[in-house]
């Protein structure tokens, strides 16, 4: 094929992927809608990030730079605009943020031109990634996420590593201020910040660890009140969400985005970890706190919210869902932006008024067989009473 009809064919191939609609399955669960096509792939990055289009210099129109995927993204509304501040993963390993932009938050997204350009912190990170989007009452608009960083302190071992929460704020997502990485006695990772000032503190989710993979002895989803957030430390952490033996969140779990405030609550997702012989399972479930209280967990359906279904196994790291980023829309619709085995993104739209009822009226995790059983007889006696 010559340069040109390969050049037309790309582009083509391009738009059309960009532009295409994409549809609510069919039935569902009640609970949210999936929707059928993925919203962003490696494939959806631009075609100026990956090919060089000077025909002398790139005669057989390869990729000169190739990316693996878009994944874990954090979400925001802004003056009427659908923003996520992607993962995307290069070929090479390294992730870096992105925003991707749409007019209804379902389909057509489209990125930036460019890349973030996050300036480092002090000791510069290898590697970055997870972030949420907090829309603070302080009037900035922050990004916690993922600095990850060799563990010199163990020179021989090359997989050592250690798991830190940048932050950053921003009132564009273009141009970002970096502030000192949150300082902690642990290693941190899924730390999100909460959108309002409590007891005139800025208030943090934490995910303390014992080390770079294991959560070990950290008891599950924390909480820290943190006074100056231009030189965060964790001083005082509560587990406010605890992980349980035999639930899908036995080995780790963490807060996904911000929580939504509600009438009735904070709303929260999460992901929730448990292992297998084939390695992690990761799912997302929800979880509420009360308005008087954040720390307070006033409501905890059982089991998973979302889990991984058909294509979604297959990717990077299989069986993974998880999930740093969603919207609550102005009609009271909920965008929730979740990621497929580390390799993609889509989304899933629920509502406000849905996802309570879900949180309210859903058993609890009875945390037995025999409680789950109960659980289940109990529906259908009173079901039976409904037939009769
Ligand atoms: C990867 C993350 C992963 C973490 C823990 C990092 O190196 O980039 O995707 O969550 O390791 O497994
Ligand atoms: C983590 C996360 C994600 C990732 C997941 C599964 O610990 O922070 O980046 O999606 O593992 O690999």
């Amino acid at each position: 094929m010559n340069y040109e009809s390969r050049l037309k064919q790309i582009q083509e191939y391009h738009e059309a992927l960009l532009t295409l609609k994409n549809e609510p399955e069919e039935l569902g669960n009640g609970i949210f809608e999936r929707y059928k096509h993925p919203i962003l792939t490696s494939e959806h990055t631009p075609l100026e990030w990956r090919y060089d289009f000077n025909k002398k210099d790139n005669p057989f129109l390869m990729q000169r730079i190739m990316m693996n995927a878009v994944l874990n993204a954090g979400a925001i509304k802004v003056n009427g605009r659908y923003l996520l501040v992607c993962r995307v993963e290069g070929a090479d390993r390294k992730s870096f943020f992105a925003v991707a932009e749409s007019p209804n938050g379902i389909d057509n997204f489209r990125f930036w031109s460019e890349p973030i350009t996050m300036p480092e912190a002090e000791i510069p990170a290898t590697n970055v990634y997870d972030m949420r989007l907090t829309q603070h009452e302080d009037g900035w608009i922050y990004g916690v996420f993922c600095a990850e960083r060799h563990d010199d302190s163990q020179p021989s071992d090359l997989s050592a590593a250690t798991a830190t929460a940048g932050i950053a704020r921003t009132k564009d997502l273009k141009t970002w201020e970096r502030l000192p990485d949150l300082v902690s006695k642990s290693q941190q990772r899924n730390v999100v910040l909460h959108p309002e000032f409590v007891d005139g503190m800025y208030a943090f989710y934490t995910r303390p660890q014992d080390g770079f993979i294991d959560t070990g002895s950290g008891g599950g989803i924390g909480w820290a009140l943190v006074k100056d957030i231009t030189h965060a430390k964790v001083e005082e952490e509560i587990i406010i969400n605890p992980r349980h033996y035999h639930t899908i969140m036995e080995v780790k779990n963490g807060e996904g985005p911000a929580p939504i405030k509600t009438p009735q609550g904070w709303l929260h997702l999460a992901h929730g970890v448990r292992g297998t012989a084939s390695g992690l399972r990761y799912v997302l479930y929800m979880y509420m706190t009360a308005l008087d209280d954040p720390t307070r967990v006033i409501a905890q359906p059982g089991g998973y919210f979302l889990a991984p279904q058909g294509n979604e196994y297959i990717g990077d790291v299989m069986n993974v869902c998880f999930s740093n980023g969603w919207i609550k829309d102005d009609d009271g619709r909920v965008l929730i932006y979740y990621a497929s085995s580390d390799t993609r993104l889509h989304v899933a739209v629920s509502s406000i008024d849905r996802l309570v009822d879900y949180c309210m009226n859903t058993p609890a995790d009875g945390l037995t067989t025999g409680a789950s059983v109960e659980t289940i007889k109990r529906l259908i006696n009173k079901n039976k009473q409904w037939r009769d």
